[in-house]
């Protein structure tokens, strides 16, 4: 074959490339469904994270007479428990739908890592001051500008730090502690600054590094401790610093979103909604409205549980803060600013 000709056989390759891209466009014109949707999230319904999943696959099916039928997933299985590749995932239609946390979407959207900054908020009215206001409006549509429908808030809880070797009070007690931290790497940065030893693993390997002994740390929400049962995992101390919120949002791929009629899309997006207020109350049940029952859950399982004095705190607030103000720069200082002024007044003392 001469030159041309191998360029015109190109040519065709690359159209018989494109045809099973067009197959998959007009399966997905408006009206068609697909038999079943799968939906991604990282744990399953023993957590809240989980049940929040599957409350909305079945107000969905319920209020859309099964038009719209969905399987869940967990453990990120369709992409073999990769979660930091989750989002370009949904994206590309690897996933239908998910359930994510911003932990694991902040590899691919820097603002994500918002909620990931040290100590920005403690609290659960600081938190709904992001998500319900200003802040939470903007991250949706950085979201949605980057591919995919956001539809709803959840949450995975306030993260707490927990280990297998003594309690921690201050970040010298943290010092040559190896933790597993999640995927995005302003995790590695707090803990380094902390004087700890962190690697960077999925969940699914962090439970067997923690059974081993490969890690002696790891953090996560307490109602994620209990259903993992992590003190079976050797981890005997927590400290309740509450240092990163973890939200979660209930999203849909964009051509899966087009290809339904807008009244089926409204019904889905309001069962998100539906769904995701009543997973935050699932993920905030036993650690707020003076029902703090959750902490003494984990102290049941001979766990040591760790309250913080203000001055305490304050030591690994102050450790963080160079990670806090290298990161407000790369999610962007006007909203780190706009942050900041929302959480301001849910500050306590
Ligand atoms: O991997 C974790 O620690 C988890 C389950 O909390 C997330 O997916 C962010």
């Amino acid at each position: 074959m001469d030159r041309r000709s191998l360029l015109k056989a190109g040519a065709a390759g690359s159209v018989a490339l494109a045809a099973p891209f067009i197959v998959t466009r007009s399966a997905l014109a408006q009206g068609k469904y697909k038999d079943e949707y799968r939906l991604s999230t990282v744990v399953g319904t023993a957590f809240p994270w989980g049940k929040g999943a599957e409350i909305w696959i079945n107000l969905v099916r319920e209020r859309t007479q099964g038009r719209i039928k969905i399987k869940m997933y967990p453990g990120v299985s369709l992409i073999n428990g990769d979660q930091t590749r989750e989002f370009s995932a949904i994206r590309q239609g690897v996933i239908d739908m998910a359930v994510g946390s911003t932990i694991n979407w902040s590899p691919q959207l820097k603002e994500l890592n918002l909620f990931s900054l040290p100590f920005l908020t403690r609290n659960h009215a600081g938190l709904d001051a992001l998500t319900r206001g200003a802040v939470g409006k903007q991250i949706m549509k950085i979201v949605e500008k980057a591919g995919v429908v956001p539809l709803a808030w959840g949450e995975n809880g306030f993260r707490e730090v927990t280990n297998s070797k003594h309690e921690i009070r201050s970040p010298a007690d943290m010092k040559g502690l190896k933790f597993r931290v999640v995927g995005s790497p302003i995790f590695n940065d707090t803990f380094t600054a902390l004087g700890a030893n962190p690697t960077q693993m999925s969940w699914a390997d962090a439970q067997p590094a923690l059974a081993s002994g490969a890690v002696e740390g790891q953090e996560n929400p307490l109602h994620v401790f209990i259903a993992a049962k992590l003190q079976n995992l050797a981890q005997k101390f927590v400290t309740r610093w509450g240092y990163v919120a973890d939200p979660l949002i209930y999203v849909v791929n964009r051509d899966i979103w087009t290809s339904w009629t807008p009244a089926d899309r409204e019904i889905v997006r309001a069962a998100a909604i539906d769904a995701g207020n009543e997973e935050i109350a699932i993920a905030r049940k036993g650690l707020s409205g003076g029902d703090m029952s959750l902490v003494k859950d984990v102290e049941a399982l001979g766990v040591k549980v760790t309250e913080l004095t203000p001055a305490e705190l304050l030591a690994f607030q102050q450790a963080t803060k160079p990670i806090y103000d290298k990161w407000a720069k790369v999610i962007g200082p006007d909203l780190v600013k706009q942050a900041e002024a929302a959480v301001a007044p849910t500050r306590k003392g």
